[in-house]
């Protein structure tokens, strides 16, 4: 049974005040809360077993290193990876799709070579491959989006062709909430020799998932969106493509031998983890995974699919309210944008801020698709799993304050 208010008690941070009110949190796609468990586990290392990793001889050194490469397995069984040899950690989304631009897309992609990207995408997911662009003169491609918010697959098979090398794509938009239909994009990839990355920042937090069944070729998440710490993040690939990859950062940790002139790389994944690593971070984020495994992914999916039902029938219901994305619950997660009553998103969040509600306003690190959406920022709401039916009323409340102290002299 789902206990969103037991589950609540592990978040210490949840009791806080925030300008004299309790804290809504309702920003969980910038970043997640953390469980009691994930913040001791971190603690614990800097306090029973601080030590480098990979390195040391000693107890300390080898209790530290047996740790982290537990850890290792663990996200590996979390996404149904078949060897923990194929989970690289970085520090994060961002770093691991760079990892991919340079260490397999410098070394593969060729001038007129062609990268096929979504409208949806971040950032982190647009600007690597403009770079590699600039670098290789390899061509981008934008997949655009229907008028419900789904990803325009007719264009997507239009777009794709003998030159097509990799699709880059979000599992889960940050800002629609659309969940993309990475199965079917795969089977079409592979179809003609492209490889598929997965940004699943916003989708391996929900969505239960398996790389291998999925056959995805490159996946890139973060920890910090999954109860985990920041700073630590996850890049899954075959181990017939990491054995080609070059590294990204030279370094300690990352060589097998080096000489004057010239180095031999580690095998993989030590080759990709050039320097010392978060190995704090590795550790809560163990404890993370953990306590999203004793919940249950398909739990926590079920219950933000309840919320979002919830929220969207709860917003819909204001009058001056535009809602993007998907209406069709089963094709969307617990990420809902929306702009409302004309009021600037800043205004909108400042005053939600002095109720105790967070919530993310501004272009959300998507500005491509903001432009298509024919709009300068968005108001976002997100839930995760302490979220509360109480808590979309409290945000309902408080929009329509917004609507008084707006509407107020006109
Ligand atoms: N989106 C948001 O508020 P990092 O920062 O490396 O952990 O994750 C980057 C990233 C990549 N892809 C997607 C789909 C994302 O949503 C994010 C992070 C946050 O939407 C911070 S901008």
């Amino acid at each position: 049974m789902y206990d969103v208010y037991k589950i609540r008690n592990d978040f210490p941070i949840l009791k806080e005040k925030i300008n004299g009110k309790k804290l809504v949190y309702l920003d969980n796609a910038a970043t997640t809360q953390k469980p009691l468990s994930v913040i001791n586990a971190t603690s614990d290392y800097y306090k029973h077993y601080n030590a480098n990793v990979h390195r040391g001889v000693y107890t300390l050194g080898a209790i530290a290193t047996q740790e982290y490469e537990r850890i290792r397995k663990k996200v590996a069984d979390f996404i149904g990876a078949e060897e923990s040899s194929c989970i690289v950690f970085t520090k994060g989304t961002t770093e691991a799709i760079n990892l991919v631009a340079y260490g397999w897309g410098r070394k593969f992609l060729r001038d007129g070579d062609e990268v096929i990207l979504t409208i949806m995408e971040h950032h982190s997911n647009i600007v690597p491959w403009q770079i590699l662009a600039r670098e290789r003169g390899i061509k981008l491609k934008f997949i655009p989006l229907r008028d419900d918010g789904t990803l325009d697959m007719d264009s997507f098979y239009s777009s794709i062709s003998e030159d097509t090398k990799l699709i880059s794509i979000t599992y889960v938009s940050n800002v629609l909430g659309t969940i993309n239909p990475i199965g079917e994009i795969v089977k079409i990839a592979h179809n003609i020799r492209a490889k598929v990355l997965i940004d699943g920042a916003q989708g391996i937090p929900s969505i239960p998932t398996n790389v291998k069944n999925l056959d995805v070729d490159f996946l890139a998440f973060s920890a910090h969106k999954m109860l985990g710490p920041t700073g630590i993040g996850i890049l899954y690939s075959k181990r017939e493509i990491l054995e080609e990859m070059e590294p990204l950062l030279g370094g300690g940790e990352m060589i097998k031998r080096v000489s004057i002139f010239d180095s031999i790389w580690a095998d993989i994944p030590y080759r990709f983890e050039g320097g010392t690593p978060n190995i704090a971070g590795v550790i809560g984020f163990g404890e993370a995974i953990d306590y999203l495994n004793n919940l249950g992914m398909d739990e926590v999916f079920k219950h933000e699919k309840i919320l979002t039902a919830y929220a969207l029938e709860m917003l819909s219901s204001l009058d001056g309210i535009t809602i993007y994305g998907p209406k069709d619950i089963n094709l969307r997660s617990s990420i809902i944008s929306f702009n409302y009553k004309k009021v600037h998103p800043h205004d909108v969040a400042t005053i939600l801020d002095q109720n105790g509600i967070a919530i993310r306003a501004g272009h959300h690190c998507a500005q491509p698709l903001h432009d298509a959406l024919g709009i300068s920022a968005s108001c976002r709401v997100s839930l995760y799993v302490y979220n509360t039916k109480e808590e979309i009323d409290c945000l309902i409340k408080s929009l329509e304050k917004v609507e008084k102290i707006f509407s107020y002299g006109t």
